[in-house]
């Protein structure tokens, strides 16, 4: 060991004996310093060449057996379709929240009525059981979380859907036919009124077919507003609305909150109206959507929109009120602005004063002045428009300045310190700059190219400044490898000193997330268990076919067979069910467990069928015997000791 490395390692130890002073109460501060443990620690740090660094990361982030996390964050399972729920700062995995997928563990998909809200997904007829999940938004009172909800997209086929975080179950899929992508979505106005889903690639409105050289003039983008009732926790899709927007393609966007409430800001690429074309004479889109300098930031003041919407000034088309684009011009409700090369992210600061966008072909970050513009705007001092009408703005006079940020800024969060944090995805590095000189303090490499990023609270009114995640695409050599479908990498960053530091690194071995949420656990109040016995999760009461102990039977009735059954450790009441082939079987399962964790499943074979019964839960299962046999059914969680014997028979007797 050379000097340096002694020296480096007394620290290590000091910083060990600390911590084991803190964690004793300091009664065996003596020991815990000079004992064999520390010498140990030595050797551990040796065998496994760990840097000093590498120690103070692991104390940073090492969670012991009890111990909870500060943070919850919420990351898109990308093409999985589903939410996945990561503590902070262990980056242990919480949970799978099924969303547009069927999730076996959960029963989600799988008998239950959480197939009719998958199935409210299904679009023009078509089951859908995949997504593009891109950005989760938590919902806000006063643009802070209030972690009641979280809501996601689908950029694929677009739709959201609302995830209640009482129990962590999706519980409405909404989607539609006005537009046919998307990507500006979810973002929530600041107290939830709003969830805002923006078109991304321009199609005909309402579905249908345009010919694609007909693009200027058939195909458009359009902002849906999803109104949500905070009572009910649900999309009213009837109170929902939408606006017409000229066909660039429409990419991220942000609601305004405190100084600029009331507006929504959306950036655009493809100006240039390029639609590919590559075998027929034609530049490929990212080409042909990249001859101009310039894009346009979409100003939209949404009250005023809101208010049109409740005058009636709306045409409807796919069941949906939509603004028409002339109204939107005539009422000054959208307005343009410049904006760099290939634009991205656009991130609104704390005090919703300034907005930040990353132009993926620029080497700044542009920051815009929210007020100004507000007021440039009311004042209509447009420089030009765009060839549908829309009025523009002067660049140079919408901006606060640029930021020399480094090659293919993407997206920006916040501290509470006055700093943005932006992922550089080229340069491949998180990017620190203050937001008062536009300056860059410092950079720290991603391993590799950085997508988006998240910091704790850091899209909120008051930032946590405390940690930050490098949501990277690549992670080439960072982990064992396994094929050459490699894992994302996300990469926990301490961002509550001076300087960025990295701590850990974790595989996500799950579609590609894009955006997460990350949240104080101490606002995420789930429930326990369900109660009172026999709670149905999607109607949120208990079910009329809720069964007690004692009470459980099988009817006969028109519709079919009802079979009331409970279950309770070791088994399933009634444990015999005898049907006939062509029968419709409707199973009324309650769980009527109220200890923590006693959750049972209950599978079925040959019938597709496994529901999650957690404590208190009352399912309702509905199917068609199709053939004779004998199916026998069992318990899918390990919940006792007599486990395996909690099981019984579906008897299917011919006809
Ligand atoms: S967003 S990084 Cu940038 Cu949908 Cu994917
Ligand atoms: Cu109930 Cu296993």
């Amino acid at each position: 060991m050379n000097p340096m490395q002694t020296c480096r390692s007394v620290r290590v130890l000091a910083l060990l004996s600390v911590a084991a002073l803190v964690a004793c109460g300091g009664r065996n501060a003596a020991q815990a310093g000079s004992g064999g443990s520390g010498t140990d620690v030595l050797a551990l740090m040796q065998a496994r060449n760990l840097t000093e660094a590498d120690v103070t990361a692991a104390l940073k982030t090492y969670t012991p057996t009890g111990h909870l996390d500060e943070y919850y964050t919420f990351a898109s399972g990308g093409h999985g379709g589903n939410l996945i729920v990561i503590g902070v700062p262990s980056m242990r995995i919480l949970k799978y929240v099924g969303v547009f997928t069927p999730e076996p563990w959960q029963g989600f998909g799988y008998g239950d009525e959480s197939g009719e809200v998958l199935a409210q997904g299904n679009r023009g007829g078509v089951e859908l059981t995949w997504a593009d999940m891109h950005h989760p938004a938590l919902s806000e009172t006063d643009g802070d979380y209030d972690g009641k909800w979280i809501f996601v997209n689908d950029k694929c086929n677009p739709r959201v859907a609302v995830v209640d975080l009482s129990d962590f179950m999706t519980k409405q899929i909404v989607s539609s036919e006005l537009i046919a992508s998307e990507h500006g979505a979810t973002f929530v106005t600041p107290n939830t009124d709003y969830i805002v889903e923006t078109s991304q690639y321009p199609a005909p409105l309402g579905g249908g077919y345009a010919p694609i050289e007909q693009w200027n003039d058939k195909y458009r983008g359009a902002m849906i507003f999803w109104h949500f009732d905070k009572v009910k926790g649900r999309i009213v899709p009837e109170e929902s609305w939408a606006m017409e927007l000229p066909p660039y393609v429409q990419d991220l966007a942000d609601a305004g909150k405190k100084v600029s409430d009331g507006w929504v800001f959306c950036n655009s690429v493809d100006t240039e109206r390029a639609y590919g074309g590559i075998l027929e004479g034609k530049p490929p889109l990212e080409s042909g959507a990249t001859q101009n300098d310039m894009d346009y930031l979409h100003c939209i003041n949404w009250r005023k929109a809101e208010a049109l919407v409740k005058a009636g000034k709306t045409n409807t088309i796919a069941g949906m009120r939509v603004i028409p684009l002339q109204t939107m011009i005539d009422e000054n409700i959208l307005a343009f602005i410049p904006e760099p090369k290939s634009p991205h992210g656009v991130d609104i600061t704390p005090d919703g004063a300034m907005l930040v966008v990353g132009g993926k072909l620029d080497t700044h970050t542009t920051v815009y002045d929210i007020p100004k513009i507000a007021g440039m705007i009311a004042a209509k001092k447009y420089v030009g428009k765009d060839p549908y009408g829309v009025p523009i703005l002067d660049f140079k006079e919408s901006i606060v300045g640029q930021c020399e940020i480094g090659l293919g800024p993407l997206h920006t969060v916040f501290d509470d310190k006055g700093f943005a944090y932006t992922s550089v995805f080229i340069e491949t590095v998180v990017a620190k700059w203050s937001l008062k000189d536009l300056k860059v303090v410092q950079k720290i490499d991603t391993h590799f190219n950085i997508g988006h990023l998240v910091a704790a609270e850091g899209d909120t009114v008051s930032p946590d400044g405390k940690y930050l995640i490098a949501m990277n695409k690549w992670s080439l050599d960072r982990f064992s490898p396994v094929g050459p479908l490699l894992p994302q990498n996300f990469q926990l960053i301490d961002i509550g000193g001076e300087k960025m530091e990295l701590l850990y690194d974790m595989p996500l071995p799950l579609g590609e997330p894009h955006y997460a949420q990350m949240v104080k656990a101490d606002k995420i109040k789930p429930i326990d268990v369900y109660k009172p016995i026999g709670m149905n999760p999607y109607t949120e009461a208990v079910d009329v076919n809720a069964t007690t102990a004692g009470k459980e039977r099988i009817e006969r009735r028109d519709d079919g067979v009802h079979v009331f059954m409970t279950s309770v450790r070791s088994h399933f009441s009634p444990d015999i069910v005898r049907v006939k082939v062509g029968d419709t079987v409707h199973l009324h399962v309650t769980n009527v467990e109220q200890a923590r964790d006693a959750t049972h499943g209950l599978a079925i074979g040959g019938q597709n069928i496994n529901v999650s019964l957690e404590p208190g839960k009352h399912c309702n299962i509905k199917f068609v015997v199709k053939k004779e046999g004998v199916f026998p059914f069992y318990c899918t969680e390990f919940c006792s000791a007599l486990h395996i014997e909690m099981a019984g028979y579906l008897l299917v007797e011919p006809k």
